[in-house]
């Protein structure tokens, strides 16, 4: 029994009673809050941890890198509503770990990173433990919450602030510090089991106020030329129907962030993706559903978004702090996105007037006129190809597989696969989230196929596939359905780049021509593929998503065809210096 335990009579146990210990404990408050799966990766001091989680029946799934477990605990947590667990090691594995727990955080995901960690005595006084690092003080900064147990009675409460810090209010990433001795700590089963909770209503109801609702509706009113923007804020909120609901009754057009494309499908008849532009710049009013006026939407001013002062804001979001955070938000609505939209749906009764104006007929024809385009472009069938021809493939094939599920990542693969495959389902599209990261693929395909099991299709730039790729081993052995395709352009953005100097090492952004990524694939014991035609692309794809056999097509994409950071080149500074 440990020091600590024996000063403290109340979890004092006699060696005949039944006891019970920081490692059961902790697996029984995970279950009991039906918390089944954790993301991680072994080692000292939780090796154990792992091994007895998977011996109670809890799906254990073991990574590579710590960030591609955090990451795939933080997409579990958006698709699920309940917080991601990523297990890991302490120092450099808890570092690894935080990267997913941060991004996680800016991306509004619920997950809880359990890290252990060595000796408070030793760490406070910074004497050389093994992995010594003072854990807490690192991950607070980075995240929602963090805290530390330092008693095996206080798991179960733990547990349940973890819990609530992580899903209540807006959702966010959660550490949980967990010393070495901690697990070993002894107390009587009876008094550990009664230490347990399972959290009652983990994420309370927010009503909006009354007078919120009333105001935003009577702007939306007065609006001649309404937009909608639909966020991943409320693609996580689950309350499909309702957005839908609303979005029609309004007959106001909308334009989905990202990760929100499918929850009105993107062939919807108020759909404006196509004419994002256009409505950005006209629109009057502006409705904001779990979306953020970021940098992604230009922080709600500048030349995209029109004449200064030509807008007026109504955003709807549980987090009060996130109005005027950019713009003067003109009608706040402060609530979870259900029951905001089901008072305002209620308040605006039988006989409102959907928009249908001229506003609307010209926002449609600019949107029919360009897809006409964009049509033309991929039918194209080019050698070798291009990003058109090979997302004009995989458009189809997205289509006609409704419930599979796109991870997509990279600069040029990821904007034109961005416009160019249409979703027609909630929370099918899974990308680079509001920072742009490169990495979150393989981590993103594993929680997809484990949460959902439904086949997945990872579409990645073959510098973004670098950053996760050693993963594909973690797909192969737990042989889920996932089928990657490379886009192979030889680099970052492009493969032509030459280094001026005539130096013998390559540009900077510029890798190994021709790498054979299908080769990594079989090295598993997954099937590769050398696609180079739009056709050999198709088979190969649907032969995959039919079989559910873990697969990699490496698609060889003209090496000129991209261009420098996809579409948000010009967020790069650019040197003012005359080169000699
Ligand atoms: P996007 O990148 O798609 O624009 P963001 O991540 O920027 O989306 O914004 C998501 C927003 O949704 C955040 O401001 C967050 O507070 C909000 N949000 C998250 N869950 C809910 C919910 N259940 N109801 C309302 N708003 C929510
Ligand atoms: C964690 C910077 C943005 S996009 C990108 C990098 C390295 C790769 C683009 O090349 P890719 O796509 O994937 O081959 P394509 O089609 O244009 O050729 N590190 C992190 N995140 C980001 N965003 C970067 C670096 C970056
Ligand atoms: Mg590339």
């Amino acid at each position: 029994m440990s020091a600590e335990l024996k000063e403290r009579p109340e979890a004092k146990a006699s060696t005949e009673e039944e006891l019970t210990d920081g490692f059961h404990l902790l697996i029984d408050a995970l279950k009991m809050n039906d918390l089944n799966t954790i993301y991680g990766v072994p080692g000292i001091p939780i090796t154990d941890f792992g091994r007895l989680a998977q011996a109670a029946g809890m799906r254990v799934l073991s990574f590579r890198h710590e960030q591609h477990a955090g990451n795939a605990a933080a997409i579990a947590g958006y698709l699920t509503k309940k917080p991601g667990i990523c297990l890991t090691v302490s120092a450099p594995g808890f570092l690894n770990g935080l990267t997913a727990l941060a991004n996680a955080t800016t991306n509004c995901f619920p997950m809880i990173l359990l890290s252990g960690s060595s000796e408070r005595e030793i760490v406070d006084l910074q004497q050389g433990d093994y992995e010594e690092m003072d854990q807490l003080a690192i991950a607070k900064p980075l995240c929602k919450a963090a805290f530390r147990v330092l008693h095996a009675e206080d798991i179960g409460i733990a547990v349940a602030r973890a819990i609530r810090a992580a899903v209540s209010g807006r959702p966010g990433g959660v550490y949980l510090d967990l010393p070495a001795k901690l697990f070993g700590q002894t107390m009587s089963a009876a008094a550990g089991k009664a230490s347990l909770l399972k959290v009652v209503d983990p994420a309370p109801q927010q009503l909006p106020s009354g007078e919120s609702v009333q105001r935003a509706l009577d702007l939306l009113k007065s609006a001649k030329k309404p937009l909608i923007i639909i966020g991943k804020g409320a693609a996580y909120a689950q309350c499909d129907d309702v957005v839908k609901t609303f979005v029609e009754k309004s007959g106001v057009p909308f334009l989905p962030m990202s990760m929100a494309k499918g929850l009105l499908p993107d062939n919807h008849p108020q759909s404006a993706s196509a004419a994002r532009s256009l409505v950005l710049k006209e629109s009057d009013v502006v409705v904001m559903l779990g979306a953020r006026l970021n940098w992604l939407l230009s922080h709600g001013k500048g030349k995209a978004w029109g004449e200064p002062g030509s807008k007026k804001f109504i955003q709807v979001d549980i987090d009060p702090r996130e109005m005027d955070s950019n713009v003067e938000i003109a009608a706040p609505v402060v609530g979870d996105l259900e029951s905001c939209l089901g008072v305002m749906l209620e308040s605006m009764g039988g006989n409102w007037q959907p928009s249908n104006s001229d506003w609307t007929k010209a926002v449609n024809q600019k949107r029919d006129a360009n897809i006409a385009k964009m049509d033309q472009r991929l039918g194209s069938d080019t050698s070798p190809m291009d990003f058109h021809s090979a997302l004009g493939a995989l458009r189809e094939i997205v289509t006609a597989r409704p419930d599979a599920i796109l991870v997509n990542e990279g600069a040029n693969t990821l904007d034109f696969a961005r416009s160019i495959i249409n979703m027609s389902k909630p929370r099918k599209r899974l990308d680079v989230g509001t920072w742009g990261i490169m990495g979150i693929g393989m981590g993103a395909a594993v929680a997809a196929a484990v949460e959902t099991g439904q086949q997945v299709l990872a579409v990645e730039g073959d510098s973004a596939f670098g950053f996760s790729g050693m993963e594909i081993e973690t797909i192969c052995r737990y042989n889920l359905p996932v089928c990657i395709v490379v886009f192979n352009n030889n680099g970052i953005y492009r493969g032509t780049d030459v280094n001026p100097t005539g130096d013998k090492d390559v540009a900077p952004t510029v890798f190994v021509k021709d790498s054979r990524y299908e080769k990594m694939m079989e090295a598993f014991g997954g099937v590769g593929v050398y696609a180079t035609s739009r056709d050999e692309l198709a088979k190969a794809v649907n032969k995959a998503m039919d079989s559910g056999v873990p697969t990699l097509v490496n698609a060889i994409i003209d090496e000129n065809a991209g261009t420098e950071s996809g579409r948000i080149g010009n967020l790069n500074p650019q040197s003012v210096v005359k080169k000699k």
